[in-house]
């Protein structure tokens, strides 16, 4: 294991596997030779994934389990051209991540964290709390139509949110606004949404130009990776007040993000919890569980990706 998973899954996988933990292990080098030629699964978390290097030390491998929907951290190319199975954590997690990107979006637009703060510390005596920015009814553009999208987009229709996509396509069965620019999408939103998956394809994808066609009321939320915004492109923008204010579960060099967004008034900071919730965290477990218990008793795998 790579890392750690809630006690329920660890005393389960203990009592099945002879689990080796590496993110406990002080020389971790010397953790994977000694067991090298024993091990033959790994069971990762989304952020920590599994590299070319991990897996090229591992020669008895056979599979990658993934406690996560996003695999843009395990090398899947070395994982095929070698034969190793990768599964991944899909369906189970789709509709507490689009939970969380409503939440942030009305946190942010609302400013919830500061009227909270306004009421403790005793300014409303003073002073009415100014005025906030409404979500209802706003033209809201999602970056990626997966499920995650959809989901998101399903919750922006409650709120009367007139709703655009940018997608690798457009998807016919969808009733929304598809806009293959994703400039051109930013230019027409207040509200940015980014689900997509993260990964080479989609690098920096939300960059200076797409922040600056979003503009001074606009609000971006990311609740997929941080590697799909240029990073240095927001924090300039969010600082200069180039967009109104973001929404964010996800960072890069995650969990020692950037300092300067502690400093931001017009954030509302997340630590990459979007699938945090005991009842996904329990599906998600159960799943690298399966597929684990599938693979060693030679059945289908419930969830492959290679
Ligand atoms: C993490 C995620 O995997 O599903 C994903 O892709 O990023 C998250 O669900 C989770 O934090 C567990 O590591």
């Amino acid at each position: 294991m790579t890392g750690p998973y809630p006690d329920w899954d660890m005393a389960d996988l203990e009592v099945k596997y002879r689990v080796h933990k590496l993110w406990q292990a002080d020389d971790k080098g010397a953790l994977i030779s000694s067991h090298a030629g024993a091990i033959r699964a790994i069971a990762t978390r989304g952020e920590l994934g599994a590299s070319a290097a991990l897996m090229a030390k591992l020669p008895m491998l056979e599979i990658v389990s993934c406690y996560g929907m996003g695999t843009d951290a395990i090398d899947l190319v070395y994982a095929r051209g070698n034969g190793i199975r990768v599964t991944n954590t899909p369906d189970v997690l789709t509709e507490d991540v689009a939970d969380i990107g409503i939440g942030l979006l009305l946190a942010v637009a609302r400013q919830i964290p500061q009227a909270d703060a306004y009421v403790r510390d005793g300014s409303w005596r003073q002073a009415n709390m100014p005025l906030v920015t409404r979500v209802y009814g706003k033209r809201l553009g999602i970056v990626g139509m997966g499920r995650i999208g959809k989901a998101m987009a399903r919750r922006a229709a409650a709120f009367d949110c007139e709703i655009a996509y940018f997608s690798t396509r457009k998807h016919d069965d969808l009733p929304y606004d598809f806009v293959s620019d994703l400039v051109e999408m930013a230019r027409q939103s207040e509200f940015l949404i980014v689900t997509l998956a993260g990964g080479e394809g989609t690098k920096n994808i939300v960059d200076a130009q797409v922040l600056a066609a979003l503009g001074p009321d606009g609000i971006l939320i990311n609740i997929s990776r941080g590697s799909t915004v240029n990073e240095t492109a927001l924090l300039a923008a969010l600082e200069c007040g180039a967009i109104k204010g973001a929404g964010l579960d996800v960072f890069w060099n995650e969990p020692r993000i950037d300092e300067r967004f502690g400093k931001l008034s017009n954030v509302v900071l997340q630590p990459h919890h979007g699938s945090g919730t005991v009842e996904t965290r329990k599906a998600m477990g159960q799943l690298v569980r399966d597929n684990l218990a599938a693979h060693f008793s030679g059945q289908t795998l419930l969830t492959p990706v290679v």
